[in-house]
């Protein structure tokens, strides 16, 4: 019987020689394709051990994880996989409020933290109804990998049909409450096998090339553990595994890599370094970006410095990737600044007006998409899930775009703008409710605006437009302390602005649009 386990998938394409390097990182640990078997099926074994059993609804057990990146945390993804459960990764920025909020919704069997915060974080899970909590330390330590050596280091893989459960991804709410975006074993294969092709890999490899991607995307989002990891498991790559971003870490690894995948920041940061040349680029054949919009002045002061054109593309949590720019058309003038590119294979893209009918070619509507690594729905939100997508099976990706325009051919996707209230900084998303919503409940406030500004480094920056009850005394730096206390960093606004009342149209709608020109230039360069 075929097996639809992703596991399964990525398994059939490690190199035939298993003895060879598959990891690299940075303090000098060599981990080959056969260590990640073991470790995983370690790890699987010890999974099983537990006897989990499905909930009532026949959803299978979750396992959630908020670890620092480390080789042992792609084995527990892998290994989550293997077991036939479903991995809910957690940014390890979320804080208590934001965590006690995914264990409950999520309702993981197991939780995995990090050594250090394994005093606070049980108490937390185990209220949450969590039965088993184990850590895992970037340097191999942690109480998971002790209760998983004594197990076999082989493990046979759970069968899995394509459209069962593989992961559950949070994406942040337009309501404050982040939701759940359900991706299955078939979903994630099928944009694997895609990107493939599309980017090369396949290409490479059978050409006797071998890829070295350098990985240093954070493990808990769809651009590092499911675009990246994917991407250079299926092809037999090595990986380079760097903790975290780091411009100088990267240069100095870059010569050894063929590949490298980042978010717009990671490329501004590159070129601030004076370092960062043709010399150093000199084995890559491809720099990717994503999540979020990449100036064009980025795309082409990266070329001016690499000779080297950034493939910019197009993807979310709930879907995957969608739209690329073309690998293969190197030129600029393929590789179009500004632009996503074109729907990939099997994925259909189509740009709306507000009544669902079709826009023409460079007339600005709503994108909406459908194809096989489109998610199913938001985990235990049926309305939700109902009200995103269309009848006809679009999920409603809240951007706005068109297709073509002056100097672009017609199968050319454009993104101009976002229906949602949505801030990206740094690659990270923010919805400005629920920033608003811990504002608002402080004392002495009476509301709030939170606005995305222009940013130099992460593009977008979070800010707070605050306005206080009358007599009470707000200062900024103690509004953004009380936050730093209680929400990840990055959703943290970096300015505060206290005024006596916030701009609003006739309708007595708070006017955001004022408010970002009022502010605009609060992180000028
Ligand atoms: C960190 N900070 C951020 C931030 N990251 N603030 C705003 N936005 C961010 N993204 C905070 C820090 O906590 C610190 O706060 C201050 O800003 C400066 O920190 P830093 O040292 O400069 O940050 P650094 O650790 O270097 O992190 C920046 C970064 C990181 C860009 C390297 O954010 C990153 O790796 N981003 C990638 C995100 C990603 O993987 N996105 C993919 C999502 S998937 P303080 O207060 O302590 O000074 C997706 C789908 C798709 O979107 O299509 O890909």
């Amino acid at each position: 019987m075929k097996n639809d386990n992703l596991y399964a998938l990525l398994e059939a394409h490690f190199p035939r020689d298993v003895g060879a390097p598959c990891l690299r990182t940075a303090d000098g640990l060599v981990y080959s394709w056969r260590d990640l078997q073991y470790g995983s099926a370690r790890m699987a074994g010890w999974l099983r051990s537990l006897q989990l059993t499905p909930d009532a609804d026949g959803a299978p057990p979750r396992v959630a994880v908020q670890v620092e990146k480390s080789p042992e945390a792609l084995m527990l993804y892998l290994a989550t996989l293997r077991a036939g459960l479903v991995f809910v990764p957690l940014n390890t920025a979320y804080q208590r409020a934001e965590l006690e909020h995914f264990l409950r919704d999520a309702a993981p069997a197991v939780f995995v933290c990090a050594p250090e915060r394994e005093e606070e974080l049980r108490p937390l899970a185990q209220a949450a109804g969590v039965a088993h909590v184990a850590t895992l330390g970037e340097a191999r330590n942690g109480s998971l990998l002790a209760a998983a050596a004594p197990f076999p280091d082989t493990f046979d893989t759970v069968p899995r049909a394509a459209s069962d459960l593989a992961a559950i991804l949070y994406t942040s709410g337009t309501t404050g409450r982040s939701k759940g975006a359900m991706l299955s074993h078939g979903n994630l294969a099928a944009n694997a096998l895609v990107l493939d092709e599309f980017w090369g890999f396949k290409e490479e490899r059978e050409a006797g090339g071998h890829d070295v991607l350098l990985h240093a995307l954070p493990l808990f989002h769809v651009h590092g553990l499911f675009v990246a990891s994917h991407a250079a498991l299926l092809a037999g790559a090595q990986m380079i595994f760097l903790r975290k971003f780091d411009a100088r870490e990267v240069i100095k690894w870059l010569p050894q890599a063929t590949v490298f995948m980042g978010v717009p920041t990671y490329y501004t940061r590159l070129l601030a370094e004076p370092g960062f040349d043709r010399h150093v680029c000199r084995n890559m054949r491809l720099f990717i970006s994503g999540s979020a919009p990449l100036l064009p002045e980025t795309h082409k002061a990266f070329y001016r410095r690499t000779g080297h054109v950034i493939l910019e593309r197009y993807g979310m949590s709930e879907t995957v990737m969608l739209v690329s720019n073309p690998y293969f058309g190197i030129a600029v003038r393929d590789r179009i600044a500004g632009t996503v590119g074109v729907p990939l294979p099997g994925v259909s893209v189509r740009v709306v007006k507000e009544d669902g009918t079709p826009c023409a070619v460079g007339e600005i509507g709503q994108v909406e998409v459908k194809g096989p690594s489109v998610f199913s729905g938001y985990w235990r939100m049926p309305e939700k899930t109902a009200e995103d997508f269309t009848p006809d099976g679009y999920f409603k990706t809240g951007d706005v775009g068109h297709f073509g325009g002056p100097g672009r051919p017609d199968n050319y996707l454009t993104l101009v703008g976002r229906a949602k209230d949505l801030i990206i900084s740094g690659g990270y998303n923010v919805y400005p409710k629920e920033i608003e919503g811990y504002i608002d409940q402080m004392e002495g406030v009476a509301e709030s605006a939170v606005i995305g500004l222009p940013h130099p480094d992460f593009g977008e920056a979070v800010a707070a437009v605050v306005v206080g009850k009358p007599g009470a005394e707000l200062q900024e730096a103690q509004i953004i302390a009380r936050l730093k206390q209680t929400i990840a960093n990055y959703k943290v606004p970096k300015r505060v602005f206290v005024v006596d009342e916030l701009p609003r149209n006739a309708m007595g709608k708070v006017q955001k649009n004022v408010l970002r020109e009022r502010y605009a230039k609060t992180f000028a360069a």
